[in-house]
Order: C-alpha cells, then sequence, then structure tokens
C-alpha cells in the first residue's frame, strides 16, 4: 500500500514559527482553488487551548504562503456554540448554490458539534449555525446535490461508539434519513473510531472517501487514513473500502507534536497539469504537511485492497 499517498520532501510546509503572530499550532486545513490561488482555512491554536481559523493562499498550493498579521474568523461571542474554539474546517464549492460551504467544528458547552458558514468571496462570511448536535465532527458536504438532496457525511459519537454517518437534508437546515456509511471494524487499523477526512472527491467510478481511523495500542491511539468508495448516484452505497491503511504517521514531524502519531487528512486540491492532488493533512496536531496522490492509483488500491 506503499506509495498511494506520497509525502512532500519538504514537509512540514507550515507550523507555528511560520505563523505571523504567536500561537502553539497551526494543522487541519481546510482546502480549496479560489481565483487562481489555493486558499487554506487553517486551525490555529493559541496557548489558552482555544482554536480560530485563518485563511492563509499560495499560487501552487505548496509554498510562498501569504499568511496574514490577524486571525479570520475567530469564535464567535453570540454564537453559544462556539464557546471553546472553532477547529477542523472543510470546504467544498456547492455548485446548486454558487456558493463556498464550510463546515466545522464548534466547540460548544454541550460537545463537538458540526457549523455551517457559507461565502462567496473568501472576505465575507456568513454563519448558519450548527447541523447537528453534539457529539459529532469531521463533517463535509458533497459538492452537489444529489437526488435533490444535500448530503453531509458526519462522525458523531453514539454509545462511545465513532462511525461515520451520512445524511440528507433539502434546505441545509433540517437533516434526516441518516444511516451508518462507515463503521469501525473490530479488530483492524481502524477499530475503534473513523472520521471523514477531506470532502468527497467525484471521479467516473464514484465518490472516493478519505478517511482516518483510529486504533487505541497499550500506549496512545494511532491516527492512520484509509480510503472506500460511494456509488455515485446512491453514495450510502459502499462499492469497496480499502482492507489496509494507504497512510501511517511515520515521520518525527507526524509521530511527535501536540499529539503523537497523527496524521489527519482535511483538504485537497486537484492539480490538472500533473494529474494529481495534492493532500493537505495536519501531523501531529502541530503543523501541516502534504502528501500527493494519484486518483487512478487510489482506484486502483480501492479494487485491488478491497474489505
Ligand atoms: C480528533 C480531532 C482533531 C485532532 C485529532 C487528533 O478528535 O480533535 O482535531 O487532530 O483528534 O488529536
Amino acid at each position: 500500500m506503499d506509495g498511494v499517498f506520497r509525502r512532500y520532501e519538504k514537509n512540514p510546509i507550515l507550523c507555528p514559527s511560520n505563523w505571523k503572530y504567536p500561537c502553539n499550532a497551526v494543522f487541519n486545513p481546510g482546502a480549496i482553488e479560489f481565483n487562481n490561488y489555493v486558499f487554506l482555512l487553517c486551525r490555529v491554536e493559541t496557548f489558552n487551548g482555544y482554536s480560530h481559523l485563518t485563511l492563509i493562499r499560495s499560487k501552487n498550493g505548496i509554498d510562498n504562503w501569504e499568511i496574514p498579521e490577524i486571525p479570520t474568523l475567530l469564535p464567535d461571542e453570540k454564537f453559544d456554540e462556539e464557546r471553546w474554539g472553532i477547529e477542523d474546517p472543510r470546504i467544498v464549492y456547492l455548485d446548486d448554490l454558487k456558493k463556498y460551504a464550510i463546515t466545522y467544528v464548534s466547540f460548544s458547552p454541550g460537545g463537538p458539534l458540526i457549523s455551517l458558514i457559507m461565502t462567496d468571496d473568501f472576505k465575507h462570511f456568513e454563519r448558519k449555525g450548527p447541523l447537528v448536535p453534539p457529539e459529532d465532527k469531521d463533517g463535509s458536504l458533497f459538492p452537489k446535490k444529489i437526488k435533490d438532496s444535500f448530503v453531509l457525511i458526519h462522525r458523531p459519537i453514539i454509545r462511545g461508539e465513532g462511525h461515520i454517518w451520512i445524511s440528507y437534508s433539502p434546505d441545509l437546515i433540517h437533516w434526516g434519513k441518516h444511516k451508518i456509511l462507515l463503521p469501525v471494524r473490530p479488530g483492524m487499523w481502524d477499530c475503534h473510531r473513523v472520521g471523514l477526512g477531506c470532502p468527497p472527491i467525484e471521479t467516473d467510478e464514484g465518490w472516493i472517501i478519505i478517511y482516518h481511523g483510529i486504533r487505541y495500542t497499550a500506549s496512545i491511539p494511532i491516527y492512520r487514513v484509509g480510503l472506500a468508495l460511494l456509488e455515485k448516484e446512491n453514495p450510502e452505497r459502499v462499492i469497496s473500502r480499502t482492507k489496509e491503511w494507504v497512510f501511517s504517521p511515520e515521520e518525527y514531524y507526524e509521530r511527535i507534536g501536540n499529539a503523537m502519531n497523527v496524521v489527519f487528512p482535511t483538504g485537497y486540491v486537484f492539480k490538472k497539469d500533473k494529474n494529481e492532488l495534492i493532500v493537505y493533512y495536519g501531523c501531529g496536531d502541530k503543523c501541516i504537511s502534504i502528501a500527493f496522490a494519484s486518483i487512478s492509483d487510489m482506484l486502483t488500491v480501492l479494487k485491488n485492497n478491497k474489505f
């Protein structure tokens, strides 16, 4: 399975030392192409432990990042669900509304939940509030409506179990038809919790899902990455799911940080000239790194390494 995700040799690409103001961690960014730039909406943790989001941009999505002097989105005190910070955004362009949808974890006194922000210019941000009640994380919309519904992938914790779920909505407000999509797999590398990584990736053969899977070991949990393929017109049908992980913490910056042994993909952009994805992932809950992956390699692995 080695080689599906190829690390950039200059990883990590962004760390607190690159930031324009003091912070403890820069990680788990949402990613999108906008106006010929790659935008990353980065989770930034300050020294009180709360997180906010800061938008940076680069022409090639790899280096020469333009980083602002101040945060872009701070937790808003008018929204109680943001009381303990905002984290881990995923961004999609919603073709149906011609707007960008940012789903993110807002930390309410009742626990973490998934909230939505809409924007069309990345300057004005419209908060739409929580989509689902706590405890829920790792949420992303599909980039388009499927059979007239908006579709959300998310990871509620129920009875202590952390499976990946799928839900549907006619209006981004009312959610229903909830189903488990990708459950944890007893005994395997993703046996204790799973969660969506990047937003779903549309291909001719279906939606590729990059997800993280957690196994608690005698010392600490290990966050690894696997793939699944969902049917295009009926994404709750799982065509395949990799038996083995495709990416695992190995480098020092993935093994040691604020958390150990964490690779946590949250965004990608597709580079047409190279026919590959740049996948952005948080490493060790401290910095941001890059891995390159081609759609065809991912589809091959999904065929050959099926569960
Ligand atoms: C998850 C989230 C992520 C974090 C990961 C590893 O539950 O909170 O923000 O990167 O754990 O610590």
